[in-house]
């Protein structure tokens, strides 16, 4: 391994980076052709989302991206991870392609390759065409073959200048959210239709890597987990730890245990059972060349017998707020993740996701737009000083892309939760770097301030 001379103790080659997602950013959900998503229909659905925001308008970067891929170039990142629209692209799901949505993308993947910086493309950022909802969506074992068909097309058209894919986006997320519990669309609410959708997604994601390794020429495929500690709530309640061990696996190790190791984990391999066919695992294990890992914070959960997956989160202060975030936070576990994560694949880590998010209400803008995000500095600062502790024990850890660049829509709390570097005002949809820009930037050159 390369020795960097970076304070941070990152390799020479490590990419530093900054991570969005269509439809919490790009709005313009109703031009030039785009089907609605399942995100587009939750949305509007009394009670999922904080005020009913929805991500019609967002940031409005599907107009605003030029201006987006300059403060990237000025931000001094060499990528930039970003997901497409399956519904922008094929409106219907599968079979006719929309022209102008791929164009779209052919812009933007230009102007940022213009603007020096490599793109990472995610083919899935949970906003799944509302067509192939109504057919069952990821419930439905064809899945499989239309995400195949989608990543055709993507890996065609783009693959010339896109050289890093990533099949998913928190695979965890969206299904055990989306169909499990409510918290994500569709809201199914059905342990059966997690089962399957999450069965479903892994053979998705083998087939998309082999379309991928298939198309373009020196790619590099990875898959973006949410990898956290799992805690019960209550040390001496056995079955909160009964809990914690399923969650664990759901959350942590149902995706990358199958597509990496080729084998469910064993607390739940009894529940795949039913709707796993010959091959299946042979199917969903292909090979990949990095792991994305998106970390937070650990979860703590409970027993809920009455519920449809049987635990639930449970809201456990075990240490004080950190003063200046406002949040407990846990660096020591990112270090501990990092580590597990890197020793458990054997593949280079990428951290796809990382940062800190301030409720609108405590983020305050000057009359210019402009915040003194000191909180967030303080979290980025810690939470690097975690990854390079990792490093220094060993973790491969190849790069690091903060969430996010822009205040966006943030799924069920709407505008109401700001993760960006840089401001949004919204609506008007003027960007103002916040003091954290800065910091980052001066980071990713050496300068730790
Ligand atoms: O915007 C999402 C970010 C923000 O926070 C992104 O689309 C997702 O991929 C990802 O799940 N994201 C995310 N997750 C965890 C938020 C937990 C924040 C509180 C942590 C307390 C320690």
């Amino acid at each position: 391994m390369a020795a960097g001379k970076h304070p941070l103790g990152v390799r020479d080659d490590f990419v530093w980076g900054a991570s969005t997602s269509a439809y919490q950013i790009e709005g313009a959900a109703f031009e030039d052709g785009r089907g609605p998503s399942i995100w587009d229909i939750h949305s509007r659905t009394q009670g999922r989302t904080a005020n009913g925001d929805t991500g019609d308008i967002a940031c409005d970067h599907y107009h605003r991206w030029p201006e987006d891929a300059a403060l990237l170039k000025k931000l001094g990142v060499g990528a930039y991870r970003f997901s497409v629209s399956w519904p922008r692209v094929l409106p219907r799901g599968r079979g006719a392609v929309n022209d102008k949505g791929m164009d779209f993308y052919d812009r933007l993947i230009d102007g940022v390759l213009d603007s020096g910086i490599q793109p990472w493309l995610c083919l899935y950022h949970w906003d799944l065409p509302q067509r192939l909802h109504e057919l069952g969506g990821w419930t439905n074992r064809d899945v499989a073959g239309w995400f195949a068909d989608y990543a055709t097309l993507i890996a065609t058209r783009f693959g010339d200048r896109v050289k890093h894919f990533a099949t998913f986006n928190e695979p965890n997320v969206c299904t055990l959210f989306g169909y499990g519990m409510t918290w994500c669309a569709p809201a199914a609410e059905d342990r059966v239709a997690y089962l399957k959708a999450s069965h479903h997604l892994n053979l998705a994601h083998g087939a998309g890597v082999d379309v991928l390794r298939g198309l373009v020429k020196d790619v590099s495929i990875g898959c973006i987990y949410n990898l956290q500690p799992v805690h019960p709530a209550d040390e001496t309640v056995a079955a909160d730890h009964e809990a914690a061990a399923k969650l664990d696996a759901h959350w942590n190790r149902v995706y990358a245990d199958p597509h990496i190791l080729g084998h469910y984990p064993n607390v739940v391999v009894e529940d795949y059972e039913p709707y796993m066919q010959a091959g299946d695992l042979a199917r969903i294990c292909r090979p990949m060349d990095w792991v994305g890992m998106n970390h937070y914070g650990p979860i703590w959960t409970k027993a809920a017998p009455g519920s449809q997956m049987g635990f639930a989160w449970a809201d456990v202060k075990v240490a004080d707020a950190h003063p200046e975030i406002g949040w407990e936070i846990f660096p020591e576990a990112f270090t501990e993740q990092l580590l597990e994560t890197s020793a458990r694949y054997k593949l280079p880590v990428y951290i796809t996701e990382n940062g800190c998010g301030r409720n609108d209400d405590q983020e305050i803008a000057d009359a210019d737009g402009y915040v003194d995000d000191f909180y967030r500095i303080t979290y980025l600062k810690l939470y690097t000083a975690a990854m390079k502790a990792a490093i220094d024990k060993g973790a491969d850890v190849r790069g690091y892309f903060i969430w996010s660049l822009l205040d966006n829509f943030e799924w069920g709390s709407g505008y109401g939760n700001r993760f960006g570097i840089i401001r949004v005002d919204f609506p008007t949809g003027k960007r103002t770097p916040k003091k954290s820009f800065a910091w980052y930037a001066d980071a990713i050159k050496g300068v730790l301030g």
